[in-house]
């Protein structure tokens, strides 16, 4: 009884000190995060800080890949040498990025393993705007300019972000972006000016088609979005999901212009109140039955993310028996 007893007052002081020290190492951790300092793979932080960077780095990171399966159908359908150089080494960029992220995420203590697994089982989450078809060549074009225009948006303001291996990605990232967008505003101002009415009417049929969903991707209403308010505390979203939506409409607006297309919202209107493009209301309804898997392509992406995981089983293989092989080679 007494030994117990001693036990348990040595177990109950040696929580007390850990609450201590953690509520020291949390102090700290907040004084770092106020004064805008950058946290390192290997300081402390919060097991929901971890968590919560951990669940957007991956979703980011599968985007990405995802991602490559919409554009990588019009590889072999480009219609000129040009485009289709241009077409594959866009989406070879995406796999980068998708690499540059899960290695973000790994230095969490996650491994990519965990991570792919995550995204084939259907528990982690990847773009909404992946799970739409790329029917026409046109569709490529739109994707550039307003898909890449709006993670652009989204993405520069998370180079700051106060996880710095995340940070330190998203810089490279961002500059690859911005040709990436670059190539598909300047596709479509090709088929815009020099090509025939029915190219022009393709490339205005994919604009109608894209157009909403590309202001989905900045996510729920603010006073909707439940990982906000501490998303920004922590300095991981430095900028809100609908002023980063409205600064898109508002860029968006004029490059719509230029180019000679409509975009497809009756109640877009200068505001010079709020000096802002007003617009109309989003389909959230339909947003959240993408998300939950109930898109036009959902099941689609996830069954050739799955298949081409399987059908690589051999490379990976391979590889790690010619790793063992050197490693065993240079131990003798
Ligand atoms: N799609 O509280 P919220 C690319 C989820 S890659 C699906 O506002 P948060 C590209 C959200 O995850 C583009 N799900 O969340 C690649 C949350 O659910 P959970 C990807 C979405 O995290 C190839 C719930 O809704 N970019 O551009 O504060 C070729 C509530 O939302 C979406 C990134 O990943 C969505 N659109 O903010 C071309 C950027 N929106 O997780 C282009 C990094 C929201 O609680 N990520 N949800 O179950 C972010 O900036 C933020 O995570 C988001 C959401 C703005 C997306």
């Amino acid at each position: 009884m007494y030994t117990q007893a001693m036990d348990t007052e040595a177990a109950e002081n040696a929580k007390a000190v850990t609450t201590l020290e953690e509520a020291q190492l949390q102090q700290r951790f907040d004084a770092r995060i106020d004064a805008g300092d950058f946290i390192e793979a290997k300081d402390w932080m919060p097991d929901n800080y971890r968590k919560t960077l951990l669940r957007q780095i991956s979703q980011h990171a599968h985007s990405e890949i995802v991602g490559m399966l919409p554009e990588g159908n019009w590889i072999g359908r480009a219609p000129t040498l040009k485009r289709k150089a241009i077409l594959l080494a866009k989406v070879q960029d995406e796999g980068g990025h998708g690499l540059y992220l899960y290695a973000a995420g790994e230095t969490l203590g996650t491994s990519r393993d965990q991570m792919i697994d995550a995204l084939h089982s259907g528990k982690a989450k990847y773009s909404s705007i992946f799970n739409y078809p790329t029917l026409s060549w046109a569709d490529i074009g739109t994707i550039g300019w307003l898909v890449d225009g709006a993670a652009i948006m989204n993405q520069v303001p998370i180079c700051r972000c106060s996880y710095a291996p995340y940070a330190r990605a998203m810089i490279r990232i961002c500059r690859e972006e911005s040709f990436h967008q670059r190539q598909g505003y300047d596709s479509l101002l090709v088929m815009m000016k020099d090509g025939s009415d029915a190219q022009r009417a393709m490339v205005q049929d994919a604009v109608d088609r894209w157009w909403w969903p590309c202001l989905m991707m900045f996510g729920p209403p603010d006073d909707q979005s439940p990982n906000s308010a501490q998303g920004m505390r922590w300095g991981i979203k430095r900028v809100s999901n609908d002023t980063l939506r409205q600064k898109f409409v508002d860029a968006c607006v004029q490059q719509a212009e230029v180019l000679g297309v409509t975009l497809p919202d009756p109640d877009l209107k200068w505001n010079a109140e709020r000096e802002h493009w007003d617009f109309g209301v989003i389909d959230w309804d339909e947003f959240w039955q993408v998300v939950g898997g109930q898109g036009p392509c959902n099941r689609e992406r996830l069954e050739k993310r799955v298949k081409a995981w399987d059908d690589g089983a051999w490379v990976r293989e391979a590889a790690l028996a010619h790793a063992s092989k050197q490693a065993m080679k240079e131990a003798a």
